[in-house]
């Protein structure tokens, strides 16, 4: 009898808890992470109760000259006209704040030490996000969407009102890498669906796009002094297709567009292993000297540089030159992971000798955790996926890791055995599973410190166009852009799901085709 009692009760604070989230999603008043439906969710939010009304008059200043700062004004701009109909003009100022408008500043003085940090405060009479960077502020502006109506991402005129509420946000990441790869080989993605997924990504404020350019089944970037590595070895993809590459020209197009999103594009070149295209392309790559066949399959392992020869040296010092000439942000991928077919004592000299020639080039080396049983370059980073131990090693040799679990942040797994398409070697993973882990305790000796970020990985052994790529990554995405953003102690899967269920609106007006996972109440509106 007391038992039944204490579970009426719990099951009563439960749903007390949850119509709270729910209500307060929409309006205040109150403070706190369930009174806001922004994902991820902000490190501090206040909410007054009030609210700030956008009107046909509303412009959107810049406080300063810089031209970051009028292009991220641009940016929101662009983001808000389409449904609100408004004109939201760009305009400067110097200092004068005016009823109704919205202000952007960069201010050294903010009182957020981070680059990516920003500060939101929204009244009854205006709007003021202020951030010591161009990209703080860029990363404000995707809070400023979020708070707004979904509606505010369809591309046609919807009714009003448009209102935020108000109150204050500072907000900060909490790892400087958050970030997604897209394996561009197995299947070939064009240059649209390239910057469409980064710019669902950059809603969720990650930062890093790694793209996945060679492998066995496909080349799929221009090198100008090797060029059958596109022509012949870009010809195909996984199952047979035509497969596809891009240009230079179109490789740094996708890099600029990125750039303007503040999203660092981080090339691979997979090796030794991962070679096939290579192979077929170029005879002399091989240690025989004899020319691979097109590989459409899906095995893994079967091939391999030759470490020993001096040519392999100097295709790769042409790659690297070329691809980190194309290439602005820091990071150089080598890959490095399941080189079965080489034999440890070349796999170890020729890592160690390409993470020289990355160096030589200006570029940090990332590699895939098996690097790490190599001896890593000073400020070389292992990319945690399968062995817990070799990121061990990679921190005992001081260096960073990228968390990449499989078994958590891996896209192309099944989220159950339902799932159409997918992988489930290393897991079933369900939108709870991709968001209930902390990367700063999942390997014990590995600390928050000693980790550069997180990155959710889609390998396209069996998504082939962009609606299959949306499946797979939404809705678990947001989950891993919480994990990378926001501080573990404010994160809890209960209180998530209910501000995920919110953004199924979101999707939809974005056109996003998600999976609707059961174990999240979906508001469907
Ligand atoms: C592994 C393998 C890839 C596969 C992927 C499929 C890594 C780093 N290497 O991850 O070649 O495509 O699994 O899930």
């Amino acid at each position: 009898m007391l038992h039944t009692r204490k579970n009426l009760s719990i099951s009563a604070l439960i749903v007390g808890i949850m119509i709270l989230a729910m209500v307060s999603c929409k309006k205040g008043p109150g403070s706190g992470l369930s009174k806001s439906c922004i994902i991820p969710a902000p490190v501090s939010v206040s909410l007054t109760g009030d609210f700030f009304r956008f009107s046909p008059k509303t412009d959107i200043f810049v406080i300063g000259e810089s031209v970051e700062l009028k292009q991220v004004a641009g940016y929101l701009a662009e983001k808000l006209r389409p449904a609100t109909g408004f004109p939201l003009a760009v305009k400067q100022v110097d200092n004068t704040v005016n009823p109704g408008h919205i202000y952007l500043a960069l201010s050294g003085s903010s009182a957020n030490p981070s680059n990516e940090g920003y500060e939101l405060v929204i009244s009854r009479k205006n709007v003021q996000l202020t951030a010591k960077t161009a990209e703080g502020l860029f990363r404000g502006v995707q809070t400023i969407r979020q708070l707004l109506p979904a509606k505010i991402e369809l591309s046609e005129v919807q009714e009003g009102p448009w209102k935020i509420p108000a109150g204050t946000i500072t907000d900060q990441p909490e790892y400087p890498y958050r970030g997604v790869m897209l394996d561009v080989s197995r299947h070939f993605f064009n240059v649209n669906d390239v910057k469409r997924y980064i710019d669902l990504i950059s809603y969720y404020k990650m930062n890093a796009m790694h793209l996945h350019l060679s492998d066995d089944q496909g080349w799929r970037i221009e090198i100008k002094s090797w060029p059958e590595l596109t022509i012949h070895g870009g010809s195909t993809q996984v199952g047979g297709g035509t497969g596809g590459f891009y240009t230079q020209e179109q490789y740094s197009e996708i890099v600029k567009y990125a750039k303007e999103r503040w999203i660092t594009i981080i090339p691979e070149i997979d090796m030794p292993g991962h070679t096939n295209a290579a192979l077929a392309s170029y005879a002399e790559l091989n240690c025989d000297g004899k020319a691979r066949n097109l590989y459409t399959g899906t095995n893994v392992g079967f091939s391999t540089l030759c470490a020993k020869k001096k040519v392999t040296y100097k295709f790769v010092d042409d790659v690297i030159r070329e691809l980190a000439g194309l290439t602005p942000g820091p990071y150089f991928h080598i890959g490095g992971d399941e080189s079965h077919a080489t034999k440890h004592e070349d796999y170890v000299l020729f890592v160690e000798k390409v993470q020289d020639i990355v160096k030589s080039y200006g570029k940090t080396v990332i590699g895939w955790d098996e690097i790490a049983t190599t001896k890593l370059a000073a400020g070389s980073v292992a990319q945690y996926w399968d062995r817990a131990n070799n990121a061990l090693l990679a921190v005992g040799q001081d260096a960073k890791v990228l968390f990449s679990p499989a078994k958590k942040a891996y896209l192309d797994m099944q989220y159950d055995s339902t799932t159409k398409y997918g992988l489930h070697w290393a897991a079933y993973i369900e939108v709870d599973d991709a968001y209930n882990w902390n990367p700063a305790v999942l390997v014990p000796g590995i600390g928050k410190d000693k980790i550069l970020g997180v990155e959710a990985p889609l390998w396209s052994e069996t998504v082939t166009n962009m609606d299959e790529i949306e499946y797979m990554v939404f809705p678990r995405l947001p989950g891993i852009a919480e994990i990378g953003w926001t501080p573990a102690d404010k994160r809890d899967w209960n209180e998530y799901r209910e501000r995920l269920a919110r953004h199924g609106e979101r999707f939809a007006a974005m056109g996003i085709d998600f999976y609707p996972s059961k174990l999240v109440p979906w508001i469907n509106k």
